[in-house]
């Protein structure tokens, strides 16, 4: 399969992220792609689509927030990197003012995700390389693999959160649409829900999103990812959350796996963008499946049977000694 990966991409380096009331080392860091790029070999890098994609599902307020946060909190004199610490919750209008700390708190949800010197660089480029990799599919290839990182899952259309800034599947997905795909269905296999890809597409019924993650009652981001949650408006239905419980091993997978295929296959999509994270893996230091590196093969050739042209996006994954094994056993069963 071909892969697509971009040196850019490791421009974005926090030192530290706010967990569990301490800073501790930043969880998504280069060392996660070191793991993958020995595992799979040959990759190609990504070429350059510009920002009109990004702009397609993030706002441009967003997008020049991003752009311009880390040198704004260091002219503030602030040490260290950008990140959030006062939020408007519930209701509150979330003001356009012009302090940084405002705005951090503006367009975030959490304080696992830091915004550092290279953050902007590295979020474009993890977007271009799900683009350019969509590009391979659409060129004939059944499916092609997008290393993208920092990933992307968690970033809705005008906040970053949980190691998240721009949304790639999403901009992927959203291209697909662009480029005359009519109907795009979102498959997201990560530990955690896609709260920022569900809120994207919550009331469109051209985008179907699926998610298989952990229950969001014992799990972050807490907030999305509840089987209640079905989408709105023209997407009523276009939605489905498949939350599982601590412990699920393959079985339980399977049996949620098949129902979300079903759903997809019903749906009758001309793309399929899989945001795919190996945090389901049994060793996963922040995560509480119990996936082996061998189930990865199996549930990779499950989603491959659809036949549908598929774009497989990094997402999660940080049992980084394992995570080349993991990625590379996902893929060799597509
Ligand atoms: C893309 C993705 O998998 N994001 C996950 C974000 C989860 N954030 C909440 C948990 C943060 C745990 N950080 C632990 C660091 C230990 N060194
Ligand atoms: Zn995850």
């Amino acid at each position: 399969m071909r892969c697509v990966f971009d040196q850019r991409q490791l421009a974005h380096a926090p030192e530290v992220e706010l967990h569990n009331g301490g800073f501790v080392p930043y969880a998504e860091d280069g060392g996660r792609v070191a793991s993958i790029l020995d595992a799979i070999g040959a990759t190609e890098p990504a070429s350059d689509h510009g920002e009109d994609p990004l702009l397609a599902v993030h706002s441009g307020e967003y997008l020049d927030f991003l752009k311009q946060a880390y040198a704004a909190w260091r002219a503030a004199g602030r040490e260290g990197d950008a990140m959030g610490y006062a939020w408007p919750v519930r209701g509150r209008r979330a003001l356009d003012l012009e302090r940084i700390d405002a705005k951090l708190g503006r367009f975030s949800f959490d304080t696992a995700t830091p915004i550092a010197a290279g953050t902007w660089e590295s979020a474009y480029w993890s977007a271009q390389t799900a683009l350019t990799a969509l590009d391979l599919v659409h060129a004939g290839g059944q499916a092609a693999f997008a290393l993208c990182r920092p990933p992307g899952h968690h970033a809705g259309s005008d906040y970053l959160g949980g190691y998240c800034h721009i949304n790639s599947a999403a901009v992927a997905a959203q291209a697909a649409r662009t480029a005359g795909r009519s109907r795009v269905a979102v498959l997201d296999i990560d530990y955690h829900h896609g709260n920022g890809t569900q809120d994207i597409f919550y009331d469109r019924d051209d985008v179907f999103f699926a998610s298989i993650h952990a229950d969001p009652r014992t799990d972050y981001p807490f907030f999305w990812g509840h089987a209640d949650e079905r989408g709105e408006g023209d997407g009523e239905g276009a939605t489905l959350n498949l939350p599982l419980p601590r412990g699920t091993s393959l079985a339980g997978y399977e049996r949620a796996l098949e129902t979300a295929l079903e759903a997809i296959s019903d749906f009758g999509p001309d793309q399929l963008v899989l945001s795919y994270g190996a945090d389901t893996y049994e060793g996963d230091p922040i995560s509480q499946f119990r996936l082996s590196t061998g189930d990865f093969t199996r549930i990779a050739g499950r989603i491959a049977e659809l036949g549908v042209p598929t774009l497989i996006v990094m997402e999660g994954g940080y049992a980084v000694d394992a995570l080349g094994a993991n990625v590379a056993a996902f893929l060799s069963g597509f």
